[in-house]
């Protein structure tokens, strides 16, 4: 019986932690939501705040990768042709100043094969290690995720990455209710207002554990 400290339950909820039946998601850790001129930045937010993750993870894939637990990266962006790009997100996008799929600092804003949308050398994947490209928020919808969590006989989830509020969130929640019992790491996730930071952590507390659990990367590592 392996736990790790968490709220509001010692996570995972029947002591069950394994290599072989827990995987770190690392939600786009891309130069386009953390790096200079990627997509958050030219959208005028703070990427101090979205990069506060780095350090924290790079611990952490060292350590879940010396004990063989399975490590899966993920990236949003869209096809070169822009043919998966739903028009409302481009005209959103557009309004704030960093239209996806215009040109920009690093390459065409949040589209496969630029720049921009690669991971961060600090955090880039090993060979093996899957990458699953998105083309909006959640990490299950119109991927493969779910099929290669199954395969591997995964059922803990332990999500982290940028941001917050918005594609952590969306997974975490997609993924609860497709029965995998989820932990958010606090530290290693960040969003672009510390606030919604704060209450997308409150708002898995509510109900019992709405989603799933919060913890830090030092409670999870001292239980591996
Ligand atoms: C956003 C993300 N915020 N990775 N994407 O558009 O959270």
């Amino acid at each position: 019986m392996t736990t790790i400290a968490s709220t509001p339950y010692a996570w995972p909820f029947d002591g069950d932690l394994r290599p072989a039946n827990t995987a770190l998601i690392v939600i786009d850790m891309q130069t386009d939501f953390c790096g200079v001129g990627g997509y958050v930045d030219k959208m005028g937010y703070d990427i101090s705040l979205t990069r506060k993750p780095i350090e924290p993870l790079k611990a952490l894939m060292a350590a879940m990768r010396a004990k063989g637990y399975t490590l899966i990266h993920t990236r949003e962006g869209h096809r070169p042709d822009l043919s998966d790009l739903p028009a409302n997100k481009r005209w959103r996008s557009r309004q704030i100043g960093a239209g996806i799929g215009d040109p920009g600092p690093c390459g065409r804003i949040l589209v496969r094969g630029e720049p921009g949308g690669e991971i961060i050398p600090e955090l880039a994947p090993l060979p093996g290690e899957p990458i699953i490209d998105k083309p909006g928020k959640g990490s299950f919808c119109a991927t493969d995720l779910e099929l290669i969590l199954h395969t591997r006989g995964i059922r803990n989830l332990v999500l982290t990455g940028i941001t917050t509020d918005v594609c952590v969130h969306t997974t975490m929640r997609e993924a609860n209710d497709r029965g995998f019992e989820c932990v958010l790491l606090a530290d290693c996730t960040g969003a672009t207002d510390p606030a919604n930071h704060a209450a997308a952590l409150h708002m898995i507390h509510m109900q019992g554990g709405v989603f799933g659990a919060v913890s830090d990367s030092k409670s999870l590592i001292e239980a591996l």
